[in-house]
């Protein structure tokens, strides 16, 4: 056994031994997610290898700065790993840079809006309700607070209508457009985006966090030929640890906002120094891992899985009488308006959570309930498609999801009551297709 094994087995044994109350939370959160169906648009299930860099002992590595350039001595070894981890993903995306440091998507966002614009700069991204993320210039995020924010929503056909982002760009001149969405279930006109923002004259920064793994399996359009920044978070369809990414493809050598360093020039004193100090080097040891598996056959073969199985799934629900916006998708994620049929978001969410089926309740255009209540369930096949589940299984998905719907009884925005009988029939199906279908890596 080599002296990396050895200390995943002794750490292990070690916690058991010392920390048996903290122990058994993990032991328990494994098995939640070997034995529930988990939908939830914006989760993965990261394979083990990228677990154990994560936990490895690069996480002891406290520096600043960049490879070949830190502020501490020591960093050899991590250099390596942050250059390895760069390149992989310039390769993945045809990035010509890449930033592996940010600690989040979100952090990734805001290194980019802090360094390319001054606070009160005008910013037109997607509304939160029509599927935007917070930090497309929603009030409740900083973006809001310390930019003006715009947003642009979606037509009467809940797609994004480029016609009237380009009427709001003209009349707001805008900065910077963003671009991506976290609960959209639609193709994202990058191309369309980016003619928008050179005729205003201003940045497109292009969030791809929800469908980084159908860009690089080439399942949906890659923004980055075309935004002057890409960013994602590694954690979604990356399969990869907590954290974000930032690319910028043929801009990457064009002036910054400033006059003296070019737009990659800036993006890289975006993340440190301006918003971060130091990089979670275990974090990035085990985003290089995450992105060698991404040049794999088996990964293009479960993009395209993930983006079969959702579009199986929504004409399932639809056929079952679901009323999804848009009527289905292009991605991995389906949203269904479950206030239509008098149903909150959060009851839906809870009662599928009793039967062993993960989601999440999720506001959509037009909702009148908060985001603790919600009208939308957003459902995502990222790790059915992870446990080798095929569009052909998705009926079964679909036809449970209606069943625990129907056994709902609504006592008002938050109570309910489950038909107890369904709810253990379906529990019994979902233990099924987890042994049926187990997560890879985890299954033992
Ligand atoms: N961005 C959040 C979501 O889409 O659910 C979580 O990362």
């Amino acid at each position: 056994m080599t002296r990396l094994a050895e200390f995943h087995r002794r750490a292990t044994e070690e916690l058991s031994a010392e920390d048996p109350d903290l122990f058994l939370l993990l032991e328990r959160e494994m098995s939640r997610q070997r034995s529930t169906l988990a939908m939830v648009a914006a989760c993965s299930t990261a394979p083990p290898s990228v677990l154990a860099c994560a936990g490895s002992a690069l996480a002891n590595v406290t520096t600043e700065g960049y490879p070949g350039g830190r502020f501490h001595a020591g960093c050899d070894v991590v250099d390596a790993v942050e250059r390895l981890a760069v390149t992989r993903a310039r390769e993945a995306f045809g990035a010509s840079y890449a930033n592996v440091q940010p600690h989040s998507g979100s952090s990734a966002n805001l290194a980019v809006l802090f360094s390319l614009l001054r606070p009160g700069d005008t910013v037109l991204g997607m509304d939160l309700d029509a599927g935007g993320h917070l930090t497309h210039g929603s009030p409740a995020s900083v973006v809001g607070r310390y930019f003006t924010a715009v947003g642009y929503g979606v037509g009467p056909d809940g797609h994004v209508n480029l016609h009237e982002v380009a009427e709001l760009a003209r009349r707001h001149r805008p900065k910077m457009i963003i671009c991506g969405a976290s609960s959209y279930p639609r193709v994202v006109d990058f191309a369309g985006f980016r003619r928008i923002a050179d005729e205003v004259g201003c940045w497109l920064m292009a969030d791809i966090s929800h469908v980084a793994g159908l860009v690089v399996a080439g399942e949906h359009p890659s923004p980055v030929p075309h935004a002057h920044v890409t960013t994602t978070s590694t954690y979604k369809q990356l399969y990869g640890p907590r954290g974000g990414l930032i690319l910028s493809g043929p801009d990457a050598d064009r002036p910054g906002p400033g006059t003296n360093a070019t737009l990659a020039g800036t993006l890289q004193r975006a993340v440190f120094p301006r918003a971060q100090g130091t990089p979670d080097l275990a974090a990035v040891a085990a985003k290089a891992r995450a992105f060698a598996a991404l040049a794999t056959p088996g990964f293009r073969a479960l993009a395209r899985r993930v983006r079969l199985d959702a579009a199986a799934l929504a004409v399932e629900l639809q056929d079952r009488g679901q009323n999804l916006i848009t009527g289905g998708t292009d991605n991995h994620l389906v949203m269904i308006d479950v206030g239509a049929k008098g149903y909150t978001g959060v009851v839906i969410e809870q009662a599928l959570e009793e039967c062993g089926i993960i989601v999440n309740k999720n506001r959509i255009v037009g909702d009148r309930k908060s985001a603790r209540v919600t009208s939308g369930i957003r459902l995502g096949t990222n790790t059915l498609a992870l446990r080798g589940m095929e569009p052909a299984d998705m009926a079964v998905c679909a036809e449970l999801y209606c069943q625990a719907v129907g056994a709902v009884d609504q006592l008002d925005d938050v109570n309910y009551r489950l038909d107890p009988v369904t709810r253990d029939e379906i529990r019994v199906t979902v233990n099924g297709l987890c042994e049926t279908f187990p997560l890879p890596g985890y299954d033992y």
